[in-house]
């Protein structure tokens, strides 16, 4: 398995602690030196640029938060003048400010770096025709994969997300051998090659680099489904640098982190304590060599595991498990908290059932509503009556069974639920706040 910076990513794991430790301090330093917001928080905590002394010292730096970044919007938080930076990039956020994270020349070099990395880790090499089908502009995710592609040697089509059928005539014209996009997009794509009629043999897709958003082990198998390729994850957010903290090899056993340029913590979100390997905790990151906007223990809201087992791919790094979903992603009902992606999951596994669902949160009477709305397979949806209430009571039965608490479900026709050409938005909450 090719491997784009052997000397990097297989590094023993003591000569990797003492680069991070000696990345680490300079950041601090720069942090304390170049950003008010970090010099005020480090005063405040005590942690001096001389604070530093090993890594475990790092538990002594206080946290970054999304507030902190939308309080500094939208530059305050970089540490390099603006005539320093080169692009700017944003993620929408459903509420208040968005978040801005900005690059210097250095940076943008050090990202395609990183990109090309998990690019080559999933599988992808120079003979490929790669089609980006996210979104060029603010978000990170087609720029950013972009010039990791072409540092690879990929041939790229820049094709940014929408326009569904171009895109697929694209894919048979150019030979495309690589989709990259979200997983919800993805789906929708290969939901338009089977409705067009289009002829599976007329593609050369053989693989998938799917992120951006989760993707449960059951969406992975429809999306396989749909498409002939096999799909691998990659992962980041803005905050960090966005695409290129981590992603899949093709052993597929979890999505090694660049561990020389991020730190990443495992924390129970309630007490910030480190959780035990393996177990499921909160995501926080510290970069270790970014210029225009360094950041210290930011706090993903992201809750997954983290392991340091070796992978078989000969790779050193520390691999994320499976995401279970965002800290802010759970909704609590009857007292229950609930995660969409365990709501995902089971659905999934129903036969009859279509990838395509929204649960939709409401209140009355004081009350409130819990609804799923799911779409089924076009046989079932014509079928009896009958028989789609006692299908209807069989889901929220399974769905009861596992969440602990029940919500309604209503089968809706396939086809009906809106489609996205980047991220799913799973949950429509009209509970009055
Ligand atoms: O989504 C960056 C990205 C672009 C990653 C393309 C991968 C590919 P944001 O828009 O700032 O950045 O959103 C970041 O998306 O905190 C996670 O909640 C979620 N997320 C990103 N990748 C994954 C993934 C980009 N592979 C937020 N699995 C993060 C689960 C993911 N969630």
């Amino acid at each position: 398995m090719a491997i784009w910076d052997r000397a990097k990513e297989t590094m023993d794991r003591e000569a990797l602690a003492s680069l991070q430790l000696e990345r680490l301090k300079a950041t601090v330093a720069r942090c304390h030196e170049a950003v008010p917001f970090y010099r005020s928080r480090l005063d405040a905590a005590g942690v001096g640029p001389q604070g530093i002394r090993s890594l475990d010292d790092l538990h002594r730096l206080p946290f970054t938060t999304k507030d902190d970044f939308r309080d500094n919007y939208p530059f305050g938080l970089f540490a390099v003048p603006q005539s320093a930076i080169v692009r700017v990039h944003s993620s929408s956020g459903t509420t208040g400010k968005p978040v801005v994270g900005g690059y210097t020349k250095a940076d943008l070099e050090m990202w395609s770096e990183l990109i090309a990395r998990i690019v080559t880790a999933a599988g992808v090499t120079r003979d490929d025709v790669a089609q980006v089908s996210f979104g060029y502009g603010m978000f990170t995710g087609g720029f950013g994969l972009h010039a990791g592609l072409e540092k690879v040697g990929a041939t790229v089509v820049p094709h940014s997300a929408g326009n569904t059928a171009r895109q697929i005539q694209f894919m048979q014209d150019f030979g495309t051998t690589v989709l990259i996009a979200t997983p919800s997009y993805a789906l929708y794509i290969g939901e338009v090659v089977r409705d067009q009629g289009v002829d599976l043999a007329s593609l050369k897709l053989r693989l998938g680099l799917f992120g951006a958003e989760a993707c449960s082990d059951e969406m992975r198998a429809q999306i396989e489904a749909r498409l002939p390729i096999r799909a691998t994850d990659n992962y980041g957010l803005t905050e960090v640098i966005g695409p290129g903290v981590a992603g899949e090899c093709e052993c597929r056993c979890g999505q090694h982190v660049n561990e020389d340029h991020f730190i990443v913590e495992c924390l129970d979100p309630a007490s910030g304590e480190p959780v035990g390997e393996g177990e499921i905790g909160e995501l926080v990151f510290t970069s270790l060599t970014k210029e225009a906007l360094p950041v210290l223990r930011y706090r993903t809201r992201d809750l997954c595991t983290v392991s340091t087992e070796r992978c078989e791919c000969g790779r050193t790094t520390a691999r994320l498990g499976k995401f279970r979903g965002r800290t802010d992603d759970m909704f609590i009902i009857s007292g229950v908290n609930v995660f969409p992606s365990t709501i995902e999951s089971v659905l999934l596994q129903i036969e009859g059932i279509q990838p395509h669902y929204v649960i939709v949160l409401g209140r009355e009477h004081g009350q409130d509503t819990f609804e799923v709305q799911v779409e089924v397979t076009e046989a079932l949806f014509n079928g009896w009556m009958d028989d789609l209430r006692a299908f209807e009571r069989r889901v929220s039965e399974q769905l009861r069974s596992v969440l602990l608490v029940r919500p309604k479900v209503r089968l809706v026709e396939p086809g009906s639920l809106e489609r996205t050409t980047g991220k799913a938005r799973r949950v429509v909450d009209k509970r009055p706040s």
